[in-house]
């Protein structure tokens, strides 16, 4: 009784996962390249929301992945050559901060590859992250935010020009 409702449910479940597949794959060509998209907006219900637009700085760009938000900003901004602080702000769909996380920055060149070159960001607190890192060269620049938390990891990739 037992493994037979097992084997129905199995079934119903690959069958959904058909069906997405179809759809998905009919549907929507997946984009081969990443491009940032503007900063979700949240809506303001809980007293913790986090509003984008507060900042001092305008953001890079805002992504969502899984059930998280993630908005990266650089100081300078836009970023140029030689030392930039980069700077996420993680957030769950609600806009509550995410402080749990470990996040790291692997930044390279879209047009050439300057080799690995991945840094550890600090937490500053309410879901924010930092760190130091150095453009070589003024171009077309890309981060891969890494996203652990709760054993699981994630990664954003945003794309930006890096000034003289
Ligand atoms: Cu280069």
């Amino acid at each position: 009784m037992n493994a037979l409702r097992k084997i129905t449910m199995t079934n119903k479940l690959i069958l959904a996962l058909m069906a997405l597949l179809l759809t998905s794959c009919g549907m929507m060509p997946a984009p081969s390249v990443e491009q940032p998209t503007p900063i979700p907006t949240f809506t303001p219900a809980a007293s913790s929301v986090q509003d984008p637009a507060a900042n001092q700085i305008p953001a890079l760009g805002g992504k969502q992945s899984g059930d998280l938000l993630v908005w990266i900003f650089s100081d300078p901004n836009p970023p140029s050559r030689g030392e930039t602080t980069l700077e996420v702000l993680i957030a769950d769909l609600d806009g509550k901060p995410i402080s749990d996380a470990a996040i790291s920055f692997d930044i390279d060149m879209t047009n050439m590859s300057h080799g690995r070159n991945v840094t550890t960001a600090s937490l500053l607190g309410d879901g924010r992250y930092s760190a130091e890192v150095h453009f070589l060269m003024p171009g077309p620049w890309r981060v891969i935010v890494g996203i652990e938390r709760a054993g699981e990891t994630s990664t954003v990739r945003f794309d930006f020009m890096v000034a003289w």
